[in-house]
């Protein structure tokens, strides 16, 4: 660090040239995130120091973070629902998962002195649960996926025993944008009496904005937690996540208590939080209603098909119909043409691990031209 600072001047040269490096968006064929919506960004702005680790200072942004989760249990078809912002999902699952295991140890299902607790989710899971594992100590269990990439409920049900914890489906899978049959899976919680968390960090902005309709939320029964991330398709700040739980008795399981503070009790994971994300989540929702990511939603969507019809007319397959803004396309050598993609055509795409595919995701700072022009790149790729 410098001994005496260096003038605005030159800070501000500094961080041009960093943001020179970064990759603008317009580029970017594999990112969940996007640009945020400008009222997010002026509201952040606004709340900039208010800290929701100790919300008894910051009355006012936690009203809004209340009526965040207010909003969203409406949308998501539950009345009593409790929650609130995370950094994201990582976190919104690591705490889901964190509830469910206390949840079971506290009424002693299983010994914990001499048992490794087990959650059973899909193979398709995002490798945030590869780290809860870790910082849980509990045993993840993978179900095997159909060949649309849906987990299969058998395989989840073989993989149940007497210290399964809770189980997991995704609404909205990180590498195919898949939809799980939650349904089925809603019904196989209820029968072993378990905790089902919904992994929709990414879907929870599209499904409920879809014309086809997925049951996916708190109106099946049971369902106990739901992670759903605004600062993907929400179009608010980084960090925005949201953890919601049906009713009370799960996130009570989190209970920290906190001396010191104005309020003496955390059920967050970390202590301190923004309340600039609150207040863009809170003031994005609030502006696009509704009507406005219904808008959002069916613009990804209608790239969507765009792009796979374009790729469909040069012989190149998805590997599943698009549910979501997802696209997953068999092309040869998937691994060698993404790196051809990026150095000689600057365009950052992704690969799905299993199958192999090369993955696109349509967020909202796409356009037709955007499209045409990297259709036109691919197959001068695949030529190469
Ligand atoms: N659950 C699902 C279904 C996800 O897709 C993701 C992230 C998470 C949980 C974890 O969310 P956080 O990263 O907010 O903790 N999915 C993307 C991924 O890891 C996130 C991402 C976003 C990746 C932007 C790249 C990128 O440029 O692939």
């Amino acid at each position: 660090m410098n001994e005496i600072g260096v003038s605005e001047e030159e800070i501000f040269t500094l961080l041009d040239n960093a943001k020179k490096k970064d990759f603008r968006y317009q580029r970017v064929l594999s990112s969940m995130c996007t640009y945020p919506h400008e009222i997010a960004v002026k509201a952040h702005m606004q709340f900039i120091e208010s800290n929701m680790g100790d919300f008894g200072l910051f009355r006012g942004t936690h009203e809004m973070e209340k009526e965040i989760i207010l909003m969203l249990g409406e949308i998501y078809g539950c009345s009593s629902v409790e929650g609130y912002l995370t950094t994201g999902g990582t976190e919104s699952n690591i705490q889901a998962v964190r509830a469910m295991r206390n949840f079971s140890r506290d009424k002693g299902s299983y010994d914990s002195s001499k048992v490794r607790p087990n959650i059973v989710v899909p193979a398709s899971a995002h490798f945030s649960f590869d780290k809860i594992s870790d910082i849980l100590d509990v045993d993840v269990r993978k179900a095997d996926l159909d060949n649309d990439m849906k987990v299969s409920v058998p395989s989840m049900e073989s993989l149940i025993d007497e210290n399964t914890v809770g189980l997991v489906a995704i609404a909205g899978s990180t590498e195919f944008g898949q939809v799980d049959p939650i349904v089925e899976i809603s019904e196989l919680a209820i029968s072993r009496s378990l905790p089902l968390h919904i992994d929709a960090a990414f879907g929870g902005f599209i499904l409920p904005f879809l014309p086809v309709k997925y049951k996916f939320d708190f109106s099946l029964p049971g369902i106990t937690s739901i992670a759903v991330d605004p600062h993907k398709m929400g179009l608010s700040t980084i960090p925005s996540g949201v953890l919601l739980f049906r009713d009370f008795e799960y996130i009570n399981h989190l209970r920290v208590h906190a001396p010191y503070l104005t309020v003496d009790t955390q059920y967050t994971l970390t202590g301190t939080r923004s309340g600039g994300a609150v207040a863009a989540t809170y003031a994005v929702m609030m502006f696009l209603g509704k009507k406005g990511y219904t808008e959002v939603v069916n613009k990804c969507m209608e790239l969507t098909r765009y792009l796979v019809k374009k790729v469909q007319s040069i012989g190149i397959q998805p590997a599943i119909d698009p549910v979501m803004n997802v696209v997953t396309l068999y092309v040869p050598h998937p691994t060698s043409l993404r790196t051809r993609l990026c150095r000689e055509y600057d365009w950052h795409v992704s690969i799905t691990q299993n199958p192999k595919a090369l993955r696109i995701v349509i967020m909202p700072h796409l356009d037709f031209d955007i499209i045409d022009m990297f259709v036109d790149d691919l197959e001068k790729a695949l030529k190469a």
